[in-house]
Order: structure tokens, then C-alpha cells, then sequence
């Protein structure tokens, strides 16, 4: 596309690797290990995430779609903003949903904020395509840390969907609510997607698809460490595990060796051992009740406005007003 697209990089190649040398030496030096989810999504990683939100077991996408068909319109003149900004955009598909409905009510500027700038150059030039009137203005940042430096013009609107809330434990949640909060002004909204709690059979499936995109998804977090810390991690020398944690309510995904291995790191001058059968989690995916979502919201200062379903009640879109 030949659409005038500049890219806002807050993320340099030396924060990026200070990050993942930190979360890398913090999480494999734990007991038991773990790692962060966003280093799932290098180019390979996001493109297998696009894979697994089109797989027959994974409904929170499709739901998703669903109530946005129905309700883009309502959320849209609920909201009328002049700037829509949405974190964690991946491919932006579902964004033209709101967008149309958004730029039918008067928006002028889209936002996508992720941190893989191929997915996300990719996204801002097609929409910028489809949309000629609006100002696409793509920015790439860790949405736990760059809510300050978003843009401030006009009414704001901040899109958070997909259930991507979800990876943040209780804490780092109430934490990136209240943050974002504070950095609104009267008249911005905030829509938030959100996976709500169902049969557990249906959670784990959704997590654990038959055709094993999810596996390669989740042991591709070991290729990035591979790529980028010159570590030797055999991917293949892991099972992928799901399992729901009924208690906290959330899915939980880990990679559990299935022999012992000795696995050097050499950008960190460090070697992790583990045992036969040993996990370290990768990722937590919250499910939630509407009304633990809405008391969220209002503890960290929002006011509810809408909660949007779709008819079997798998998923939530909240409208919250600053
Ligand atoms: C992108 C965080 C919403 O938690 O469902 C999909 C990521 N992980 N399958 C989710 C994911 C495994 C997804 N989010």
C-alpha cells in the first residue's frame, strides 16, 4: 500500500531486550518457572495467534465478532469519539466493525497500539486503504507501560478486546485499570472484551485445539528466547498443557519437559535446568463474571455505561465512561 503510514516506536531494539533479558532471567531463575505471555507474539508467533482465533474451538473471537455486528452502532453512538485508540490491535479485523460504526458518528483518528510492528504496520496501511478520510497513526508500545505517552486529540475512545485483559494476574489488573483511568479525561470511554467463565471442557478445548496450533503457539515462545538470547531450547522436547484453575478462574497454559535438559542461554550467561515432567507456565487467560468485571471497573474509577453479551453469554463487551 502506498498510504502515508509513520510508525511511533516506543519500543527501541534496547528496551525490548532489556525487557526480555529481565523477564527471561527473573522467570527461568523461579520456582517454578514461568514466562510472560506477551513474548509469545514475534511475526510467527502473532500469525499463529491469527491461526488459533479461526479454529472450531476457539469461540471468544467469533463471539466477539458477534456482538460487535450486532452492537457496533449503539457502542458507537453511546461513545461518539473523535479518536478511536486500541491496545493490543494485532491484525485490527474486528476493529473495522467498530470503525465503520465509529467514522459513521463523526471519528477522525485510529490508533492501533501492539508491539509486533510488522502485524501492526500491516494493519495500519490496509485500514488507512479502507478508511482514506481517517488519520491512521500506528504506535508501538507494551501497553502496561506507554498508557501516558498515548495521543490525547478530542474524544477519546480506548479499545481493549478480545480478552486480552485477561493475561494480567489480579494485581498487574487493578494496576493497568487504575492507570488507564487516570489517564483519561470526562468524555473518553473505554470498551473492554472480555472471556467470561463457562464449562470447563469448553475453556480447555479452546486452549488445547485438536489440530495443535495452540502448541505451536505456546512453544513458540521458546523459539523467540532461542532467537533472540542465543539460547538452545528443543521446542519439540515440551508438551503444551492447558488446564482451567477453577479457583482463580483462569486458564492456565504451560510447557512441561519431557526429559531432562540442560539449556544454555549464552546472551545471559545462564544455564536452566529441568527435570523430567518439570512445567513453567507461559500464560494465564482470566475468565469472568459480569459482576465481578463491573466492580472492577468502578474500583478502579470508570462508570459502567453498557454491558453488551452475545446470546449464548460467552463473552462481554463493556462500555465504561472516565
Ligand atoms: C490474545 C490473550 C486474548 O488468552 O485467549 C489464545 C491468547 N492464548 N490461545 C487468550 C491465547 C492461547 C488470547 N489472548
Amino acid at each position: 500500500s502506498q498510504s502515508a503510514v509513520h510508525l511511533i516506536d516506543h519500543l527501541d531494539r534496547d528496551h525490548l531486550r532489556r525487557a526480555l533479558e529481565h523477564d527471561v532471567r527473573t522467570g527461568l531463575t523461579a520456582s517454578p518457572k514461568w514466562l510472560p505471555p506477551k513474548w509469545f507474539y514475534d511475526a510467527r508467533g502473532s500469525d499463529l495467534f491469527t491461526q488459533i482465533t479461526r479454529l472450531p474451538e476457539y469461540y471468544p473471537t467469533r463471539r466477539e465478532l458477534a456482538i460487535l455486528r450486532e452492537w457496533a452502532g449503539d457502542i458507537a453512538a453511546r461513545a461518539s469519539a473523535d479518536t478511536l485508540i486500541e491496545l493490543g490491535s494485532g491484525t485490527s479485523e474486528k476493529t473495522t466493525l467498530l470503525l465503520d460504526a465509529l467514522t459513521a458518528k463523526g471519528l477522525t483518528a485510529y490508533t492501533p497500539v501492539d508491539v509486533d510492528p510488522v502485524t501492526l504496520l500491516d494493519a495500519a496501511h490496509r485500514l488507512a486503504a479502507r478508511y482514506p478520510a481517517l488519520t491512521v497513526q500506528p504506535v508501538r508500545a507494551d501497553f502496561e507501560h506507554h498508557l501516558a505517552a498515548l495521543p490525547r486529540p478530542g474524544r477519546r475512545m480506548i479499545a481493549f478486546l478480545g480478552g486480552t485483559i485477561g493475561n494480567l494476574p489480579p494485581g498487574p489488573r487493578e494496576h493497568f485499570l487504575t492507570t488507564l483511568r487516570s489517564t483519561l479525561t470526562p468524555g473518553d470511554t473505554f470498551l473492554l472484551g472480555a472471556d467470561l467463565v463457562k464449562d470447563t471442557s469448553r475453556l480447555v478445548a479452546a486452549y488445547d485445539d485438536s489440530a495443535g496450533v495452540t502448541a505451536a503457539f505456546n512453544r513458540n515462545v521458546l523459539h523467540v528466547v532461542n532467537h533472540e538470547l542465543d539460547a538452545d531450547f528443543t521446542p519439540e522436547d515440551f508438551d503444551h498443557i492447558a488446564l482451567y484453575d477453577e479457583h482463580n478462574a483462569w486458564i492456565e497454559m504451560r510447557l512441561r519437559a519431557t526429559r531432562p535438559m540442560t539449556v544454555p542461554i549464552r546472551a545471559l550467561g545462564l544455564t536452566v535446568p529441568f527435570t523430567t515432567g518439570e512445567e513453567m507456565r507461559t500464560e494465564i487467560s482470566a475468565k469472568f463474571h459480569l459482576h465481578g468485571l463491573r466492580a472492577e471497573l468502578t474500583a478502579a474509577g470508570f462508570t459502567v455505561d453498557h454491558c453488551y453479551t452475545d446470546p449464548d453469554g460467552d463473552f462481554a463487551l463493556v462500555l465504561a465512561r472516565a
